[in-house]
Formats: C-alpha cells, structure tokens, sequence
C-alpha cells in the first residue's frame, strides 16, 4: 500500500502495535520540547522515572510562558529548569529567546523526524515536515527517558490547496476557513495532510501558522511535506544540511479530503468565544475595538511582523486602540531592527512586548471590561484573556495592523496594495542563547519553596461510589478547568495551590465540595477537555478526589491527560443518559476491574434509581494504568 507522509513517519518509528487506524501504536520519539509552564512537572515526572540522561536525539526546555515574575514562583521554575537541564542532557532556552515553537522551527526541527511537546501547538513543527504532536507532561516526560509514546493510530485527511492566494489574504485565512468548515472537533483523531498546487505558495513560517491552529481542530496533527520551500528556510537557519525530502508517495491513500481554492478565500475572523465561529471580516466591519494584540505562536514570524510594520510605517495608531505587539523569538525581533522596521513600528505606537506567549496566555495585557480584543493569536476562550467579560476575535496580521489604525475592524483590501516582502536578514548570533546540557550528569538541581512535591492517585477500587459534583456542557476547555494567567501560572509546580481554582470560573465553590466529597465525578459534553495540553487540568481534579469523568466524547490530549493520572474517562454509550443525570447524583459502579474486561460498563444512578451504559473505550494496556492509579504507578509496578 502506498503511504501518506504521516504514515511514512509513523512506519519509521513504529515500535509496538498495527498500523491501523485506531489501533494503538507505540512510537519512537526523536526530539521532545518543554514549555515552562508544563515543564516543571514534567521533569519533577522525569527525576521520578530516575534515568541518568534523556535517551532522546534532542530535547529542549523553552522558557515563554510564565515570564512575568511578580514574585519568586516563575523565576524560581526556571532556575529550576535550567538546572534540570543542565544535568538531564536537555538545551535550555532562555527567557527571552521566543516562543518554544518558533524557536524550534528557527533552531531544531528536522524533516521527517516525530517531535512530542508538553504543549498543544506542538504540531506547527509540521510547517517543516515533522510529525510534531502535543502531549500532557508526563507522557514527554516518558518519550525523554526512552520509552515509546502511545497513541491512537490516526486517520489522514489530506487537505488540496489549489489557486492562488488573492492580495492581502494570507495563512491564517486558509486555516480559519478549514475551521469554519471542520468545526473544533472535527480534527479528533486525524492528521491532516497538505498537498495540492497552492502549497507552493507558501513559506515554512506560513504553513506553521496553519499547522499551528490545526490543534484548534483538534487534530493529532498537521503536516506538510518538505520540499525546496523547506530547504530554503533551513538554509536560512544555517542548517541546510538537514534538510531531507518528504513527500506522499504516489497513490497515497487518505481517509477523507477536502480542497480548498485559495483564490476564492478572503480575509477571515473568529468571533467569540470559540476558534471556530468564523466569519468573513466585511461581514463585521466597523466593529468598534479596544486592543489590537499580535504575536504568539500562530502569527509573530519575521514575515508577519514585517507585514504589520509597513502597515503601520509613517501612521499613528488609533487614539481608542491599544497595540500590544510580541514577536515569536529573539531571533525574528533582531531581524526585523536589521530590516530597519523597527523604528517605524515603535514610532506608530506600538507597544512592544518581549518575545514571549504574553497576552496569548493571559500574561498581561488583558482588555478592558466588557472590551473588544483583536488578536492575531488562535484561542478565544471566554475568560482567557484574563477579562471575564472580554470578547476575543482572531484574525491574521493584516487584519489586526489595518484595525488597529482605524479604530474598527478592517478589511486590509482596503489599504492598496500590499508591501513587497524582502527576504529576512541573515541571523548572526552563534549561541542563539541556548545553553547546551553539561557533558556529563553532574550539577545540581535548584528547587524554590514553591515546587511541591508530584501527588500520586491511589489504584481505583473494586466498587467505585462518585458523586457528579458538575454537569458540564458541550466543548469544555481545559482553561475552563484550570485556568492560566498571570494569577494561577506562577502555581503550576504546586499542585495543592493551585488545585483551588478548578472550574472556578464555571463553579467557584468546585474545589471545596470536592474535597468534601468521598470520591466525584464530573460529568461533560461532546469534545471534553479540548484545547491546552496542561496536565494539571487532570492532575489538579485528581487531588481533589475526582476518580471519573463522564461525557459524551473527549479531546485526545485531555483524554490520555485523565488516563495517565488514574481518572476514569467514560464514553455515554447513549448520549441522551448526558439529559438525565444531575448535579448531586451519587452514581456506583460495581466491580469495576471486571466491567473494565468488557467494551461496555453498567453504571447505577443510586440516587435516581436507574442504570445507564458506558464505554470505556481504552486498550488493554491503558486499563492496567487506569487500575494502577495511574502512569506512575503502573512504571513502578512493571
Ligand atoms: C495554551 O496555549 O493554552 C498553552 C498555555 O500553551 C497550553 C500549555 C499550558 O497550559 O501550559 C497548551 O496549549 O498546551
Ligand atoms: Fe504560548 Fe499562546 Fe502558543 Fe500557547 S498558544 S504556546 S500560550 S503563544
């Protein structure tokens, strides 16, 4: 049979299982990333695993989430990454540098090679032609020390670019259409694959911005395939030598495709409070607004930040509009002041951020009450900006600088032609601001009165008696479980701080009626725990006594999330059960390990007196962890 690209990768790397789709398959790993924000508990996970060295070809530990340090919590993590580091065989990026996935496109990635990331966005690496996915931190934190990472094998849908881009319109515009097409969910379980005529079109930094937003799909992952686009950006990078061909081979099968005609595309916009609610922007023009945000991991390349530049070159901005602009790296900040842009863009009024997730995570720079946020960013979660009342839209650079100048939402078409884009200035700084690991595992390892000890679940019991403490809806994010910001953030090696704010924003008094409880439940809706990668969005609840969540379908990272920490993620074997069960319900089920045996598991509602049916949906191996209490656990007992 004739293989996709990501079934290439996948063959390549196969250590245990068929390559079937959903079957489970076990996967060499070649390069991991951390962020700091996951990455704390992902080492405190790998000193657990007690290894002397990573056994990976490349792990980094990037610092771009929590760098507000308002007090000693963020600085404290990263002095106790770059130890960890240091001693474990891992690069250390310093604050400073960029975002982990800019960065990684700029300095590491490699065509064909698989890369897992204690990050969601992980899949932008697909711009470069790997098979690049995002995991909960325990889950890298085994693929670090060696072992294989374990998923559903995906389908593959393969994407058609044909046409060409008309002026103005650009990669965001193709992604946010494919969700507008595709829904949030509509990526579970599937890569998909670029092809088709339009590919070529479009750089290495573009086609990370789609691959990017892909996990706004919900997808495994997106990929793209390498070609002479792809070398030319590693020969930029000074890594030429890198570079390697990936391509469908001919007759490749997919599952599914779609086309998308790039000339009848215009510029787009999500509207609150989901990716996916997309619009065109001459449909919402004039929409009055208050901050323009440009930056994060999707859109704050050199060629995006160029672009909003020379928008902006010789104007002032809009007295109702604050500019907040952070660049992806060091790296693409140096080139735009080589470029002689810089000038232009301090002087319209922008306000210039380090080169950092920033407001994307709520670090900062939330809007005003009840305001209108533009952002260039690809989540618009109600709450995520740190404002509860905020509306958050999600547009492409021009949008954002051609909005940003007026006052209200712009159709960039408007601004005449678009500026011609010069190739990017020659980065010359050697270090890069990397820091190699040492050669040898000496050096020791600095932790801060804030790192608390990892928490362990106990196995799950014979007969298990839950409370649904919540009844949650359709497309529950894993900010509405635990949320980040420039509050919480800093807890995030502190488990039993900042488990208090589970479901806060949906039920504030969550946290305490769970602890009172003698074992909960939370019961969901379709795509359960979508968005975010954070483990602590399972690790947290299990602290608080949840043992299972109920729903009727769950986002992939989340799902392994609830796994790998002993919470029993079941699947509503009829949907419409979902309608009959209420807050408070005490719900039994009766000899579990043996249920577990079975596809389908009988759940009793104690206190409405009737009984449901439930899937599992987990291998075999899965089972053994869950029963464990665990990942943890099911290492130590194996
Ligand atoms: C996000 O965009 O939500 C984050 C913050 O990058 C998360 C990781 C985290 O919660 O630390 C992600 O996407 O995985
Ligand atoms: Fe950072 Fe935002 Fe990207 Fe997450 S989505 S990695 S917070 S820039």
């Amino acid at each position: 049979m004739a293989y996709s690209m990501t079934y290439q990768i996948l063959a390549d790397h196969l250590l245990t299982g068929r390559l079937e789709p959903g079957e489970e398959i076990g996967l060499r790993i070649d390069q991991t990333l951390t962020q700091d924000a996951t990455g704390t508990m992902a080492y405190l996970q790998l000193e657990a695993l007690g290894i002397e060295r990573v056994k990976t070809d490349l792990s980094v530990s990037y610092i771009d989430h929590n760098t507000l340090q308002g007090s000693f919590e963020n600085a404290d993590d990263h002095r106790y990454l770059q130890s960890v580091a240091a001693r474990y065989g891992i690069y250390f990026s310093r604050p400073g540098n960029g975002i982990c996935h800019q960065v990684h496109l700029e300095c590491f990635g490699v065509p064909g090679q698989t890369l897992l990331g204690s990050d969601s966005h992980t899949p932008t690496g697909g711009g470069l032609g790997m098979l690049a996915m995002g995991a909960g931190g325990l889950d890298v934190a085994v693929a670090m020390a060696g072992h294989p990472f374990y998923l559903a094998a995906p389908e593959v849908l393969k994407v058609n670019l044909v046409g060409e881009l008309p002026p103005w319109v650009g990669a965001k515009d193709i992604i946010l259409e494919l969700l507008r097409r595709l829904s949030v969910k509509g990526g579970v379980g599937k890569v998909l694959e670029y092809g088709g005529p339009g590919i070529k079109e479009l750089s290495v930094p573009e086609r990370a911005t789609i691959t990017n937003m892909g996990a706004e799909l919900g997808a495994t992952s997106s990929l793209f395939p390498s070609d002479e686009i792809t070398r030319s950006f590693l020969k930029e990078q000074g890594r030429e030598e890198q570079w390697r061909p990936l391509s469908p081979e001919p007759g490749a099968v997919y599952h599914e495709e779609v086309t998308v005609d790039l000339s009848r595309l215009e510029p787009l916009i999500a509207c609150p409070h989901s990716p996916d609610r997309v619009k065109t922007v001459a449909a919402l023009e004039s929409l009055p607004v208050d901050q323009v945000a440009i930056g994060s991991c999707t859109n704050s390349s050199y060629q995006d930040l160029f672009l909003v530049s020379k928008i902006l070159e010789g104007k002032t901005i809009h007295p109702g509009v604050n500019l907040v602009v952070s660049p992806g790296s060091r790296q693409v900040l140096w080139q735009l002041a080589e470029a002689g842009v810089l000038a232009g863009l301090i002087a319209s009024g922008a306000r210039l951020l380090e080169a950092a997730c920033g407001p994307c995570i709520g670090m900062g720079q939330a809007p005003p009450s009840g305001g209108v946020s533009l952002r260039t960013f690809n989540r618009n979660f109600a709450g995520r900006s740190g404002t509860a009342d905020a509306s958050i839209y999600l547009c492409g650079p021009a949008t954002a600088a051609a909005t940003a100048l007026k006052g209200v939402l712009t159709d960039p078409r408007k601004l005449g032609p678009p500026p011609e884009l010069p190739p990017p200035p020659q980065f010359m700084d050697k270090d890069r601001m990397l820091i190699p690991p040492l050669p040898e595992n000496k050096g020791e390892i600095l932790r801060g009165p804030n790192i608390k000890p990892l928490p362990l679940n106990e196995p799950l019991p014979e007969n298990l008696s839950i409370e649904v403490l919540l009844k949650a809806g359709d497309h529950i994010t894993t900010d509405q479980i635990l949320p980040a910001g420039a509050k919480v953030l800093p807890l995030r090696s502190n488990i039993p701080a900042i488990a208090e704010y589970v479901f806060a924003a949906l039920d504030p008094t969550f946290a305490e009626r769970a602890k009172q409880s003698d074992g909960g439940a939370v019961v969901g809706g379709e795509n359960y725990g979508q968005g975010s990668s954070r483990e602590h969005a399972a690790l947290a609840p299990m602290f608080l006594g949840v043992k299972s969540v109920l729903a009727k379908s769950f986002a992939r990272i989340h799902r392994a999330n609830l796994v790998n920490f002993g919470i029993l993620p079941l699947v509503f074997a009829d949907p419409l059960d979902y309608d009959r069960l209420t807050q408070g319900d005490r719900l039994v089920i009766k000899n579990l390990p043996k249920q577990l045996e079975q596809d389908t598991v009988i759940v009793t509602n104690l206190t409405a007196g009737w009984q449901f049916e439930v899937k599992h949906q987990l291998s075999r191996r899965l089972i053994e962890v869950v029963k464990a209490g665990g990942l943890l656990n099911y290492n130590r007992n194996h």
